[in-house]
């Protein structure tokens, strides 16, 4: 998929070191053991650690070293990513049974511990995120940002624009909101904390919300599209579910010859963002390629 040495090199070397940080962490920071199980299982059942990465690889693009605060910070998203994609499973919501090609995990531990577990891993990043060694303005601007992106203006409200809209056909305006916050906010917020833990000047703090802005949109049309490409075997999940539920997609609303074309617009703008952080000085082309997870295969082009 992606062929960038320099990017695939540091997707490499961090995803390593991510996981070796929630395996130490994680388990010691719950006392149930049910609980723990099924926290875990969530955590460790192969996600791409994309969220977590990316905001490493945007403290790295603006020269800043990586180290354990900054893994703590961006493990710390990935708890409550994976929060969120426990809740979205559950019956009430998207009452899916397989994620990542496994038993989501209300199918495993039933609906009460998956819930719990949510819950649980929603609190704990927040727990993570306040105890690094970053001084505490840091600390109080990166609480502020992830409760902002996650919250009832951010993810939660997209999710229930999702929920509630299931039934009505949404505008073209108002599906782009909702995937502005449903899948965009967290994704936002990897731009916001690197800006916030590297400092960063105004400028380069507004590229790389433009580039994850754009990164974020280009997620959710790209799954939309692979949702009505792509194979079950090669998403590890159910696939045509949209449609078939009538869901509110980029594809359904916008036809697949435009979602193909709002998706290059899209990786267009996050090119454009990272020239212009080309021009201030430094290197772009780790976050280059990240842009390549974009590239849809020949049959889907
Ligand atoms: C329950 C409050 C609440 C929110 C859920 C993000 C979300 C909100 C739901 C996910 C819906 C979904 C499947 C969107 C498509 C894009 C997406 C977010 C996919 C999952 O993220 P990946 O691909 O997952 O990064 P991995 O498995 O790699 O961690």
């Amino acid at each position: 998929m992606i062929k960038n040495k320099v990017t695939l090199n540091f997707i490499q070397k961090y995803t390593s070191i991510l996981n070796d940080f929630l395996k130490t962490n994680l388990p010691t920071s719950i006392t149930n053991s049910q609980l723990s199980a099924s926290m875990q299982y969530s955590v460790f059942a192969g996600g791409k650690r994309l969220r977590p990465l990316l905001l490493l690889a945007m403290v790295k693009t603006t020269e800043t070293k990586v180290d354990l605060n900054t893994i703590q910070v961006a493990a710390s998203l990935e708890l409550l990513h994976t929060y969120s994609l426990i809740h979205d499973d559950l019956p009430a919501m998207d009452n899916d049974d397989l994620r990542r090609g496994v038993p989501t995990n209300h199918k495993k531990y039933g609906e009460a511990l998956a819930i719990l577990a949510g819950d649980g891993l929603l609190t704990l990043a927040f727990e993570w995120l306040t105890t690094t060694k970053y001084n505490s303005q840091i600390i109080s601007q990166l609480t502020q940002s992830l409760a902002h992106a996650a919250g009832p203006a951010g993810m939660v409200a997209g999710q229930a624009s999702d929920v509630l809209g299931e039934k009505e056909q949404l505008t073209f305006e108002q599906l782009k909101q909702l995937h502005k916050q449903k899948t965009g906010a967290l994704i936002t917020y990897t731009a916001e904390a690197a800006g916030i833990i590297t400092n960063s000047n105004s400028e380069t703090q507004k590229d790389l919300k433009i580039f994850a802005e754009n990164f974020g949109l280009a997620f959710q049309i790209f799954d939309d599209l692979e949702d009505v490409l792509g194979t079950e075997k090669m998403m590890g999940k159910a696939v045509h579910k949209d449609a078939g539920e009538h869901k509110n997609t980029y594809p359904g609303i916008r036809g697949l010859t435009q979602t193909k074309r709002d998706l290059i617009q899209c990786v267009t703008n996050c090119q454009s963002a990272l020239i212009r952080l080309q021009n201030s000085g430094v290197s772009i082309e780790l976050l280059q390629g990240f842009l390549e997870y974009f590239q849809l295969n020949e049959e889907e082009k």
